[in-house]
């Protein structure tokens, strides 16, 4: 931990394990000595640390600015650094001029042959990852980072046949939803030393019926098996439509799930391409009901300039959200993800701001406005953001909703984790304003190629 600076102790609670480097660490020969550093906990002093025989960095886009700038630092000190994961994967060229070599999509199969040919001083400039056998993922080595981190973190399905207009998992992992041996799944469960549990997964249950048949029977080998530490993860409101599901996911520990409602509109639905979930009006909160029946709480996701939105959608998003009777919301800023048909299709129309890359994917964070939207400047939209957290995230209506979940979860750890969570979302969202206030520019001086404030009135 020395190596990190400015740690910050309080990051244990808002920051998760960085997954695919603890599964590249488990292939990694033992002739080996990794290392695994998360400047999610705080900043390294790159210069500092001995010289590594070989760095492996992986990047959302809203990082690639620092992971180029750490690259730089180490190869300036003649170490050669690959990269691998969404960005460097996205944007394959732009990633080429800045490390040695990278690794696209899933790199289970092709991360030996890397470590092989560093070795051998034959490192190439790219490795064609692709799906992987799900048989074939191993377990992660959950004894790296131990103690840093409040949930340990699993995955057990890849890809996704919805292909939202704004995601980039069906483009990066295929639209096919594949799921690992459930028994490959339970021992490595076994091997997780953290007291609660993230599954990673994008959609932890799927949307049909053979999907919903493996996550109940990965359910019920969790219960069998003893392995029912409180968890939490992502699934699609289908979730709320069966009763057994829920019934053997809260055995299994589930305590909260995280769904992406996406729009209140039906219009906002169907121009993000997420028709699976347009429902019957009513039905959300049925759903959210049932789900939160079981003991379980539910946050909810929604996206905020969508080109069918008007103003006055982050007042009606947060009623909309209130209506649903979530325990915690949030709301994100229509953000074109590399890759994405959104991406493609903001940058034909010209509409992309923030196009100063690489120093520009900083923005890309969800909570900044980088494109241009059709009924907002970029300041409107930041203040119907604003709008949806001062209705939904003020002190009243946290305490209403922490109440609301002691009466229906009885259980003092999950209201701990709901007001922790729900203060989260408002202290974040505070520091994203305090942030913003600071860094932009005043609207006279302010480059229009600036991805803070792109059209300021
Ligand atoms: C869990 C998760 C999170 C966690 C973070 C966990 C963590 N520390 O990594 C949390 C909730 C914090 C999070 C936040 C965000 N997330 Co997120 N998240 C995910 C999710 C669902 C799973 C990631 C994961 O663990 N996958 C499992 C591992 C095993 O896969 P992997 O990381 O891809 O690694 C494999 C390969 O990529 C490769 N690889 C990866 N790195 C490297 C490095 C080297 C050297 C090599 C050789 C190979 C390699 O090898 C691995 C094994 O095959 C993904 C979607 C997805 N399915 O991946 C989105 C995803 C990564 N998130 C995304 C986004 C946009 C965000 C946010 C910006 C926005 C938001 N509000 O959600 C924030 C950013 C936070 C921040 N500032 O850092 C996007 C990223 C797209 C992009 N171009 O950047 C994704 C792809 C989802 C999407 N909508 O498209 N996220
Ligand atoms: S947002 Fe969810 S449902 Fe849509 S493509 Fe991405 S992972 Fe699939």
């Amino acid at each position: 931990m020395s190596k990190i600076q400015r740690w910050n102790r309080l990051n244990k609670f808002r920051v998760w394990k960085p997954l695919g480097l603890l599964i590249l660490a488990r292939l990694t020969p033992p002739s080996w000595e990794v290392e695994v550093i998360d400047e999610n906990l705080g900043l390294i002093e790159a210069q500092a640390l001995s010289r590594p025989d070989l760095v492996g960095i992986t990047a959302f886009s809203c990082q690639a600015t620092r992971a180029y700038e750490l690259a730089a630092l180490f190869r300036a000190r003649g170490v050669p650094v690959v990269m691998g994961g969404i960005h460097a994967t996205m944007r394959l060229g732009e990633a080429l001029g800045h490390v040695d070599a990278v690794v696209t999509r899933e790199a289970e199969l092709v991360w030996p042959r890397v470590l092989a040919d560093v070795q051998a001083g034959t490192l190439q400039r790219v490795y064609a990852g692709g799906p992987v056998p799900m048989a074939e993922i191993p377990p992660a080595r959950h004894d790296l980072l131990a103690r840093r981190y409040l949930f340990g973190s699993i995955q057990v399905t890849r890809g996704c046949p919805l292909n939202c207009l704004f995601c980039s998992v069906t483009a990066f992992n295929g639209g096919q939803f594949r799921h690992r041996p459930i028994a490959n799944v339970i021992a490595e469960l076994h091997q997780i030393r953290e007291k609660r549990i993230l599954f990673v997964d994008d959609n932890l249950v799927g949307t049909r019926r053979d999907h919903i048949a493996y996550a109940k029977d990965l359910f019920r080998a969790m219960i069998r098996e003893g392995l029912t530490r409180p968890w939490i993860c992502q699934a699609t409101i289908n979730f709320g439509d069966d009763d057994e599901l829920l019934d053997l996911a809260a055995r299994a520990g589930c305590q909260g799930v995280f769904i992406g409602f996406e729009s209140p509109t039906v219009e906002g639905l169907i121009a993000l391409r997420k028709k699976f979930n347009i429902r019957k009006e009513g039905d959300w909160r049925a759903a959210v009901r049932r789900i939160q029946a079981h003991g379980i709480t539910v946050m909810g996701s929604f996206i905020l300039g969508i080109d069918t939105d008007r103003p006055g959608i982050g007042a009606s998003t947060a009623r909309a959200a209130e209506d649903y009777r979530l325990d915690m919301a949030n709301v994100q800023i229509l953000t074109p993800l590399p890759g994405t048909a959104l991406f493609e299709k903001l940058e034909r129309e010209g509409r992309i701001i923030a196009n100063s890359y690489p120093a520009d994917w900083q923005y890309y964070t969800f909570s900044h406005p980088v494109s241009q939207y059709l009924h907002f400047t970029g300041s409107e939209l930041v203040r119907e953001v604003n709008q949806f957290h001062d209705r939904f995230d003020s002190y009243p209506k946290i305490l209403v909703r922490v109440l609301r979940t002691v009466l229906h979860t009885r259980t003092p750890t999950k209201v701990l984790l709901g007001l922790i969570t729900n203060l989260t979302c408002r202290y974040n969202h505070l520091l994203d304003r305090k942030v913003d206030a600071l860094r932009c520019a005043p609207p006279e001086t302010a480059s229009p190629k600036h991805g803070l404030r792109p059209q300021e009135d």
